[in-house]
């Protein structure tokens, strides 16, 4: 044999006996247990890279673990699966020893400069969790989430006729996600939304798939390059919006987040970067829930006749002098009066959700008086873990029921954030939820009631998604659903109007 291949063999086995070794010495046996260590600090970068957003959930499968390790080089991270060691860490009185640290994420993708991450932390230390401060303000139920989503609302009704009116086939995910960017960013952003102009609308699509570069890439500049230039470019849409005053137009929301990064000592093309963390938040999950939503809606013929019935038994008639006949739906009312329509969005987001919840070790601490968890460790809860869940939610836990959300057994998990949880859970519970799930609904219900949807195929099969990415709430599917969208032929002349009239 080659001599220099018995040496590069040689040092090989050294190399990994010596990692095993660095592994195990490393690891205290209190500590929850490691499941995989063939490659050692490596397993999980491999099983992610090959089984994406469902490698925590395979490893639960596999393993029938309720909570592990997984070393990675210099991080540690405990994955927790069970709902009994979940309530513990969401437990108040632990609050500040599992502390959520979504700024890093959203300064990580950003593009800030150093001087302003240290910037922001020195702000961020100082007030505490503020980061999303306003957001909370303004979207949690009230008056401004009512303007707000009315405001959207009017825009889906303006845009929808346009884009879907006997159109020839298209992709069913490019279609909602159109729909949905310019009806949430136009309510949000105002008359000068950045996104309304196609090239920017792009070039965001064009940055997202650049951030799991950001995340495991040593070097996103040369392998994601095509992304980051796209992102220069929305950035460059948003500096150019603060500094022609775009932002006095918008809602209250956008302008005071803005001051406030300017008033902490970031300049200000510094804080128009920031509106990446916005955007992505407000961007990635709401379009592929709405596409689940339509999918599982319009698969299943009686599922569809029902909700279009129950829409149908809200809706009133609107008296006119001859004419075609009109219908007004009051699209606040879907999500109590229309209970088949409101429990296919909530099994939608059980079934379909991909979230995980991150939060970060505050001291080295004794975890459910067993196990050590160690400071700065992350400690990470899979959604899909929890929602499908067989002492939760009974033997059809891993099927998709329309009608589960209709029983009351069921229900009584909602209320429960170690159940089910969508959103996350805690402080930093997606403070977006009630806008996106108004406009979500506003836009199936609109679709639902003026169109018939048929994929080109003829047949409905569920896209796959393998490749949905691990940070996203809920998953892109892996492929388009090309689909035919035909006006629906009423018996009589029917017009149909929407409004959110909603009182506070
Ligand atoms: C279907 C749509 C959406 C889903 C599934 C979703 C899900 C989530 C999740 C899982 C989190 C992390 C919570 C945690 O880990 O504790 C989150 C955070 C957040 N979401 Fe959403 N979200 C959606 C839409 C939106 C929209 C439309 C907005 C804004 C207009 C928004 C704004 C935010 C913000 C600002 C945060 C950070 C919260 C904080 O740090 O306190 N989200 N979202
Ligand atoms: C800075 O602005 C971003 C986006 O506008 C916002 O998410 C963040 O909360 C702001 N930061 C502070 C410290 O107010
Ligand atoms: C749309 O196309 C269908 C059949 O493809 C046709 O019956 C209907 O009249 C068309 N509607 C409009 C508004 O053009
Ligand atoms: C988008 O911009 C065009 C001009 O480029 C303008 O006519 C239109 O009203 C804008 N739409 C919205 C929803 O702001
Ligand atoms: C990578 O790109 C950023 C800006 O996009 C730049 O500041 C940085 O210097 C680049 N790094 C390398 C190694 O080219
Ligand atoms: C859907 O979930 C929400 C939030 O958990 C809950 O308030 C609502 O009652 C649910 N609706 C149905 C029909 O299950
Ligand atoms: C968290 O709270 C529970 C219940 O209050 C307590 O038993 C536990 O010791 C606390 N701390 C940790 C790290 O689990
Ligand atoms: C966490 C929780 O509330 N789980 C309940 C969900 O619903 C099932 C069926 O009613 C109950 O058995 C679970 O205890």
């Amino acid at each position: 044999m080659n001599v220099y291949v018995t040496i590069g063999f040689i040092v090989g086995i050294f190399a990994y006996a010596g990692l095993q070794l660095m592994l195990h010495l490393t690891q205290d046996k209190r500590e929850p247990c490691i499941l995989e260590s063939r490659v050692p600090f490596l397993d999980s970068a491999i099983g992610i890279m090959n089984h994406r957003a469902n490698y925590l959930a395979k490893l639960k499968a596999q393993y029938k673990a309720s909570i592990h390790t997984i070393r990675m080089p210099f991080q540690r991270l405990y994955i927790v699966h069970t709902p009994h060691l979940i309530q513990i860490i969401q437990n108040k009185a632990n609050a500040s020893t599992f502390v959520p640290n979504l700024l890093d994420f959203g300064m990580m993708f950003s593009g800030l400069k150093k001087e302003s991450k240290v910037t922001l932390a020195g702000a961020f230390g100082l007030n505490g969790n503020a980061f999303t401060k306003s957001v909370h303000k303004h979207l949690l139920p009230g008056a401004s989430l009512l303007a707000t989503t009315s405001n959207a609302v009017e825009k889906l009704c303006a845009s929808l006729p346009n884009n879907l009116d006997n159109s020839s086939t298209q992709g069913l995910l490019e279609l909602v996600r159109h729909e949905l960017t310019m009806a949430l960013t136009g309510a949000v952003y105002g008359p000068e939304n950045p996104y309304n102009d196609s090239k920017i609308e792009a070039s965001w699509y064009d940055f997202v798939p650049g951030i799991n570069h950001l995340l495991y890439s040593p070097f996103p500049n040369l392998t994601a390059r095509a992304a980051l230039r796209a992102r220069d470019r929305v950035i460059g849409a948003f500096q150019k919006y603060f500094e022609t005053g775009g932002h006095h137009y918008a809602m209250a929301m956008i302008p005071e987040m803005y001051e406030a990064n300017i008033s902490h000592g970031l300049a200000s093309d510094e804080a128009a970067k920031m509106e990446m963390a916005t955007s992505l938040a407000m961007l990635s999950s709401g379009s592929n829930t709405a596409f689940w939503l339509l999918y599982q809606i319009f698969s299943d013929c009686s599922a569809l006749h029902t909700i279009r019935q129950e829409l149908l038994e809200v809706s009133t008639k609107e008296e006119t002098s001859g004419g075609p006949q009109c219908r007004v739906l009051s699209l606040n009312l879907i999500r109590d009066e229309c209970p088949t329509m409101s429990a296919m969005l909530n099994e939608t987001l059980r079934y379909h959700s991909s979230v995980i919840n991150i939060k970060q070790v505050q001291h080295d601490t004794t975890f459910a008086n067993q196990y050590l968890l160690k400071k700065d460790a992350i400690v990470m809860i899979p959604g899909q873990s929890i929602h499908h869940e067989k002492d939760i939610w009974g033997p059809s836990a891993d099927y998709f029921d329309h009608l589960r959300f209709l029983d009351p057994a069921s229900r009584r998990n909602l209320s429960s954030t170690s159940a089910f949880r969508p959103f996350g859970a805690g402080a930093s519970m997606c403070p977006g939820r009630h806008f996106s799930m108004n406009v979500i609904c506003s836009l199936v219900a609109m679709i639902v009631l003026q169109y018939n949807i048929m994929p080109s195929d003829g047949k409905w099969r569920a896209p796959t998604k393998c490749n949905a990415d691990l940070w996203n709430a809920m998953p892109k599917p892996d492929r388009d659903l090309a689909v035919r969208i035909v006006k629906k032929v009423e018996s009589e002349d029917v017009q149909w109007r929407f409004v959110w009239a909603e009182e506070v």
